[in-house]
């Protein structure tokens, strides 16, 4: 019987089809998927905090509409992703506790810190850039409800990265003082955005098999090539420098070079050592005890209605 499920699985992978929730999978298959997923969810719901600490302080009316638009989509994106991971059995309160504990990763690019409204622009134009990247090959992962979630995520993302390039084509077309602004952001962020693709594929435990289960279709290094080679022409365009002295075309391979990075500032990060860590946790959490009250009327109007239905039958 076991043996049929696992032919079953094997084929609808061989095929290229989905995996939908009805369908067995091996346990590892349906471990790496909740923890991709929820990870994922988690990186959304904490990615709020940065962008959304200049919604007060937006300089216009039409800046603060579309940032407001914009970090209401991550949470957005974080409730389609817990629900996709409740397919496979995962439960919501688990979820959320494993993230305000510490015990489950988030992205490490939400650790650090919002200095300017320039930061606005450049996560639009690289954290986004990154992201969809990242995600449009997730599009055609195996697992149906990630894959189909994914695509509109995408959809969203891709407004979101051409809000912040607009924001910064704007900021550079102003006084010298904004000019300089957008630069030391991109310093800032260049280096991060690409620490988000994971570690070198030399040191990245779930690639191999990820890549087997076609749940990621690209290793973390091809990925991360393909948003320096993206970028290049994109910072060209706006007039910033990335700060990369070995940034250089490479005719051979058809790529650009890009200098080392720092993979002990990383693993930092993820040890929960980054500039902002304990700040976003301790904000999640708060903000999960004050929503206390919320769940506990939405599950007693919830249980109401459940008891009028049964004296109703
Ligand atoms: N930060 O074997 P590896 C967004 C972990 S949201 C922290 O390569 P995998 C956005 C990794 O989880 C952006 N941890 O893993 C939101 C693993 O740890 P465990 C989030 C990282 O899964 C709001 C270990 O390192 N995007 O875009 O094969 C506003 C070894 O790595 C990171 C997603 O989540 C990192 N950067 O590959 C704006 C996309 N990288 O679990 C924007 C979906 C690695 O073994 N996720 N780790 O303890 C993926 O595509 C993959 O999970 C990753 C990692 C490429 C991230």
């Amino acid at each position: 019987m076991t043996e049929e499920l696992e032919r079953r699985f094997e084929d609808t992978i061989a095929r290229d089809q989905r995996l939908e929730p009805r369908d067995w999978v091996p346990e590892g298959y349906r471990k790496t998927m909740i923890r991709q997923i929820s990870q994922h969810a988690h990186s959304e719901i904490i990615g709020m905090q940065p962008e959304g600490n200049w919604i007060t302080r937006a300089p216009s009316l039409r800046r603060k509409a579309i940032l407001l638009a914009k970090v209401q989509d991550e949470a957005g994106h974080g409730l389609y992703l817990y629900s996709a991971a409740e397919t496979l059995g995962a439960d919501r309160t688990e979820l959320t506790e494993k993230l305000i504990s510490g015990a489950q990763k988030y992205s490490s690019i939400f650790n650090y810190p919002t200095v300017t409204f320039a930061d606005v622009g450049v996560i639009g134009w690289l954290v986004d850039g990154a992201a969809i990247c990242n995600q449009v090959p997730l599009c055609r992962s195996s697992y149906g409800p990630y894959a189909r979630g994914m695509i509109r995520i995408c959809k969203e993302e891709s407004f979101h990265q051409r809000q912040g390039y607009e924001l910064l084509m704007t900021m550079m077309r102003g006084t010298e003082a904004q000019r300089e602004m957008v630069q030391e952001a991109t310093n800032r962020w260049w280096w991060p955005s690409l620490m988000m693709f994971g570690p070198p594929d030399a040191d990245s435990p779930n690639t191999e098999q990820s890549m087997a289960w076609k749940i990621k279709r690209h290793t973390n290094d091809e990925l991360r090539q393909r948003f320096v080679d993206m970028s290049v022409p994109q910072a060209e365009a706006l007039g910033v420098t990335l700060p990369d002295a070995e940034l250089s075309w490479n005719a051979e391979r058809g790529h650009y070079d890009f200098g080392a990075i720092d993979w002990d500032e990383f693993k930092q990060i993820l040890k929960g050592n980054g500039p902002c860590n304990a700040e976003r946790i301790a904000k999640r959490r708060a903000a999960h005890e004050d929503g206390a009250w919320v769940r506990e009327a939405a599950a007693a109007h919830a249980a109401k209605q459940r008891d009028r239905e049964r004296s109703a039958a």
